[in-house]
């Protein structure tokens, strides 16, 4: 058996933090896995070194599903970013390894592919409606066949989504959060005229999405939703906090744009009521934050018995480890439905080097054993831990709102 014989976790910064766990085994294969929760890393990495790796010692590395119990009913204290986080860095870095054991990538344990890549959706956004249009065009041109469109609302400074760089976006930007101001008419007055300039500009053969990022209350996400209908969007995402989950059903009754929702969940008990009353039409949860391949594979296969399909995050603070497995992920699910993609730095890529392409707005994870991405750790080395935190959020009036 491929005894587990050492793990450790490596932090780098290249302009952002990751949080990267390697586990190595007497056969000589190391698997990695992302255990990134962008704001409190250190947390995880401390739960992963003080509390995890110890039990892990020792363990036969192909027990996927046993190690996977172990971690999650035998801490006791169930779920949670941090547990779920760690768990899930565990399980990739496992799955890893057996497809290297194996010789095999990864998505070929996983019942092999059911589709030839998976449509990704780039992120579009701009200070104003003209250089989101502009934007969006340029990921048009590039192949991108679904699109997201972030704009900067008139008469606010800054908001979530647009970015100060033309082609990178990273909110966690500062050692202290800075602070947005909201104003939640200005915004929904902002929206629709957006996504009529793309209908316009990018014709109707291209996928428009858009994340709402938990601003609104269910009577306006249904005004919003009625207000893009005839724009006909992908998707409207994380509508509302997902925390009373009984308000998707306010915005069901009022439209019938689709709706996403699930990036900050870390269990399937998280996606229960939405999945199961078909409050939803996409899951959003990951890999890394979602405990891992396993548990996504198993909300993936509840969702696709309640006609919901899946719409991985992927933004730049899940880091391409998570990338890569959630490919994998993405080609053999049969429920697929979009997979988000906000390209790493160059920096970054250097760091982990991978085998996953895009081609004509579609990703494929490449066929080399395992996940098929690498860490670089005497580079990695180069880029010490910087604490960045994500913005908060303020109304007009000092109120502390969500971002
Ligand atoms: O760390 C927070 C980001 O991952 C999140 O704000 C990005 O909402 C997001 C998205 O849809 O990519
Ligand atoms: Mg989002």
């Amino acid at each position: 058996m491929p005894r587990i014989t050492a793990a450790r976790v490596i932090v780098t910064c290249p302009g952002r933090n990751f949080v990267t766990l390697k586990i190595e085994t007497e056969a000589g294969v190391y698997g990695l896995g992302d255990a990134t929760l962008n704001g409190r890393e250190l947390a995880v990495a401390s739960y992963l070194t003080d509390h995890v790796i110890p039990c892990l010692i020792g363990r036969d590395a192909h027990r996927i599903e046993d190690i996977w119990q172990y971690l999650y009913k035998g801490c006791y204290w169930r779920r949670g970013p941090v547990t779920m986080s760690a768990i899930a860095a565990v399980d990739t870095a496992l799955w890893d390894i057996k497809g290297k054991l194996a010789n095999l990538p990864l998505y070929q344990l996983l019942g092999g592919a059911s589709r030839e890549g998976a449509m990704v959706y780039g992120h579009a956004n701009g200070a104003t409606l003209e250089a989101t249009i502009e934007n969006a065009l340029h990921y048009k041109r590039l192949g991108y066949r679904a699109i997201r469109l972030q704009s900067g609302v008139p008469g606010l400074a800054s908001t979530y989504g647009v970015s100060k760089d033309r082609y990178f976006y990273e909110p966690a930007d500062a050692d202290l959060p800075t602070e947005n101001l909201w104003s939640t008419e200005k915004y929904l007055r902002s929206v629709p005229p957006l996504f009529a300039a793309a209908r316009e500009a990018l014709g109707w053969d291209v996928h428009l999405l858009h994340d709402v990022h938990h601003r609104l209350t269910p009577i306006e996400a249904g005004r919003l939703g009625k207000d893009l209908e005839p724009y006909r969007p992908f998707w409207m995402e994380d509508a509302v906090t997902a925390e009373n989950q009984d308000s998707f059903r306010i915005i069901r009754q009022h439209t019938t744009t689709p709706l996403a929702v699930g990036e900050i969940f870390n269990s399937i008990w998280d996606c229960k009521q939405l999945i199961e009353q078909q409050l939803i039409d996409y899951i959003r949860a990951t890999v890394v934050h979602a405990g891992g391949i396993t548990h996504l594979r198993r909300i993936a296969a509840f969702a696709d018995m309640h006609n919901v399909r899946t719409g991985c995050h992927g933004a730049t603070d899940l880091s391409p480890v998570c990338l890569a497995a959630a490919l994998h992920f993405d080609i053999s699910v049969p429920n697929f439905g979009v997979q988000e993609y906000m390209r790493h730095t160059a920096e970054t890529d250097a760091i982990f080097p991978h085998g996953y392409t895009f081609n004509d707005g579609m990703m494929h994870p490449g066929d080399a054993p395992g996940l098929g991405v690498d860490l670089d750790e005497v580079l990695a080395g180069n880029y010490p831990y910087q604490r960045a935190y994500l913005p908060v959020n303020r109304l007009e009036d000092g109120t502390l709102f969500s971002w």
